[in-house]
């Protein structure tokens, strides 16, 4: 058996993975390690138990002694998901932030150094990049030059983990990804901020002008990307992952507001994020032609059955937007 833990388990793209490599690997044991923040919520994981090969352990990566505990078993890999990952709560107060995207990916990389960890994978993201004009994409060799805390904290942590490999020789991979959307995604991310908001009869809040660009990927191909750099990266390698498919945000509120049947008038113009970067594009040659991977799922079916996902599971979200999902974590944990 191999044994790996993932931290921000609880959270949208970490509960994905766990899933994902408990039913792609029969020989693996997830240990799902979350501090279970406003971002994690426990029915993210529902159904895990039942394979025999998972376990939740709540806990801080900021705090050694609870993570060292689960290093004591022995792992084969760490997959670090857990951070604070939302720009406009950055912008609000970076505090969280530095703590635990720069300080917690510290402390993990220092236990798994200890405990001779095989792999650690630090999941970071495109925006440590910064904004890109009208042309061009990122590689892995552009500068990075982060514009928001939240992505500051991010490429400080990529810049540590970086130098654990230069310093230390820790096999350390870095995976830097464009914007995902799919199940179990927080609704204060756009796509499911806005798919919510029209189910709920309101109206959808558009920052600035609405053309800024992102470019879109499902969760799901960018879980088997992280498979295929967990499995088959070469250590010290940082891997872009992108979905090649850029949209204004104008044009993606446009198709959110088809799929819900609704019209124009449900959009709200407000002021926009404060460095707000422009746009954001993957050059993803290097996974393909080293890992062989690209993404698969298509943006139109994929939001389609995004959509359909935020419909059927209306209990999910309408608890996270009452709060009610925070007094099941007190029941069971007591107050954070
Ligand atoms: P999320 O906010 O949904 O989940 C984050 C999880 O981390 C939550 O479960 C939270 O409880 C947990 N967490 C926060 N602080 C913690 C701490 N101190 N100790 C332990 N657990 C803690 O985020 P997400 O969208 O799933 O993103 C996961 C990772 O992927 C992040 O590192 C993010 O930077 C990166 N990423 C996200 C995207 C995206 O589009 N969502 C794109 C590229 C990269
Ligand atoms: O209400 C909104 N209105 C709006 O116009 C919100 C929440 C967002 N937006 C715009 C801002 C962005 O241009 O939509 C775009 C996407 O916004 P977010 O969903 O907040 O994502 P973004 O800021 O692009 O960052 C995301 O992708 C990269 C994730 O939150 C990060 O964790 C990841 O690293």
């Amino acid at each position: 058996m191999k044994r790996i833990l993932v931290t921000g388990a609880a959270g949208f793209i970490g509960s994905n993975f766990a899933r994902r490599a408990l039913r792609q690997h029969e020989d693996w044991q997830v240990c799902a390690f979350d501090a279970l923040t406003y971002a994690g919520n426990l029915s993210n994981l529902e159904g895990l138990d039942d394979t025999g090969r998972f376990e939740f352990v709540r806990g801080d990566i900021c705090d050694e002694g609870a993570a060292n505990a689960v290093f004591e078993s022995g792992l084969w890999a760490v997959v670090n998901f857990a951070a604070e990952s939302h720009v406009d709560r950055s912008i609000h107060g970076a505090a969280d932030f530095v703590r635990t995207n720069v300080l917690g990916t510290q402390v993990l990389l220092d236990l798994a150094r200890r405990h001779e960890v095989p792999r650690f994978l630090q999941i970071s993201t495109d925006e440590v990049y910064g904004s890109l004009g009208p042309e061009g994409k990122f590689t892995e060799d552009t500068p990075l030059a982060p514009n928001s805390p939240y992505s500051a904290s991010k490429a400080g942590a990529d810049m540590l983990a970086r130098s654990y490999y230069e310093t230390h020789g820790f096999p350390i991979l870095i995976t830097r990804c464009s914007n995902n959307y799919g199940p179990y995604q927080f609704p204060e991310k756009v796509i499911p901020l806005f798919v919510t908001n029209l189910l709920e009869g309101q109206t959808v809040p558009l920052y600035g002008d609405g053309m800024n660009i992102r470019d879109w990927i499902h969760v799901y191909d960018h879980c088997d990307a992280l498979m295929a750099v967990l499995e088959r990266g070469e250590p010290g390698r940082v891997y872009n992952i992108g979905g090649d498919h850029e949209l204004t945000n104008l044009e993606l509120t446009h198709r959110i507001i088809a799929e819900l049947g609704k019209d124009e008038s449900v959009i709200e113009r407000v002021k926009d994020r404060l460095g707000h970067d422009r746009r954001y594009a993957i050059d993803g040659t290097r996974i393909k032609d080293e890992l062989g991977w690209s993404p698969r799922i298509d943006f139109a079916s994929g939001l389609t059955e995004t959509v359909q996902w935020y419909r059927q599971n209306e209990s999910w979200w309408r608890a996270i937007k009452t709060g009610e999902y925070l007094e099941y974590y007190k029941l069971q944990y007591g107050a954070a």
